[in-house]
């Protein structure tokens, strides 16, 4: 299977656990959006669910695809979340925010009573940080945010880099929610929960990429299928 056979296959495999009626949370990234054309597809024959998007991105998608939204402040609780990473540990752990869209990832994902992660075989890890971990941080002050975080992320046992994401012409990219991106290069990460803990403490960071014990299935597409992984 091609990278892409892989993501649709997991996005096809998620769908056996939406119902009908569904809140659901829809989210960003490559991964998630072959779920969504598969959503999009059982809307049109008829499944009645309303999605809450985890960026303008994934907004735009949906409605194009005529997959009705709504704020998540209007919905408040939701069913379910089906959304990407970019790393899972074996205990379900995982790091977002490659797509920049973390802290709204985080926040639909904490208003959902189950979230569901899906994947290709490459994102599955036996510890994480080999990916950076990108940080939310506000772009006031960012780059004594930007070494207040390199402390810290040294204090972890980082080794690699600690930057300001920028696009291709050097500008730092800018979230949904108007914040900017560090990742941090860690190599692995011995104690993910201390260090969102301590990342989070630092005042200009808005949250960390760290999703701890929030996905309780991961749905994996590889060479040979696709495989479910529990807690
Ligand atoms: C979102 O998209 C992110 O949290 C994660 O960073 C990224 C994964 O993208 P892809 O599915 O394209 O690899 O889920």
């Amino acid at each position: 299977m091609s990278p892409e056979e892989m993501k649709a296959a997991a996005g096809k495999a998620a769908m056996a656990h939406v119902r009908e009626g569904m809140r659901l949370g829809i989210g960003t990234g490559s991964t998630a959006e072959a779920f969504i054309a598969h959503l999009a597809e059982a809307v049109g024959d008829g499944l009645d669910i309303t999605g809450v998007p985890t960026s303008e991105r994934t907004a735009r998608l949906c409605v194009e695809m005529g997959i009705r939204l709504e704020s998540l402040d209007d919905v408040d609780e939701l069913d379910l979340t089906v959304d990407g990473a970019d790393e899972i540990d074996p205990n379900l752990n995982l790091i977002k925010g490659a797509g920049g869209a973390l802290l709204r990832e985080k926040i639909v994902a904490h208003a959902s009573k189950r979230m569901i992660v899906i994947a290709d075989d490459s994102k599955v890890v036996d510890r994480l940080g080999r990916f950076p971990l990108p940080i939310e941080v506000n772009a006031f002050g960012v780059e004594t945010t930007r070494r207040a975080v390199e402390a810290v992320a040294r204090d972890h046992g980082a080794t690699g880099d600690i930057a300001i994401r920028t696009a291709r012409k050097g500008e730092s990219i800018v979230t949904d929610g108007g914040h900017l991106i560090v990742d941090a290069s860690f190599g692995h990460i011995s104690d993910p929960q201390a260090l969102a803990c301590a990342l989070n403490a630092i005042p200009g960071v808005v949250e960390n990429g760290l999703f701890l014990s929030m996905a309780s299935l991961a749905i994996v597409a590889g060479e040979t299928g696709v495989r479910e992984l529990t807690v």
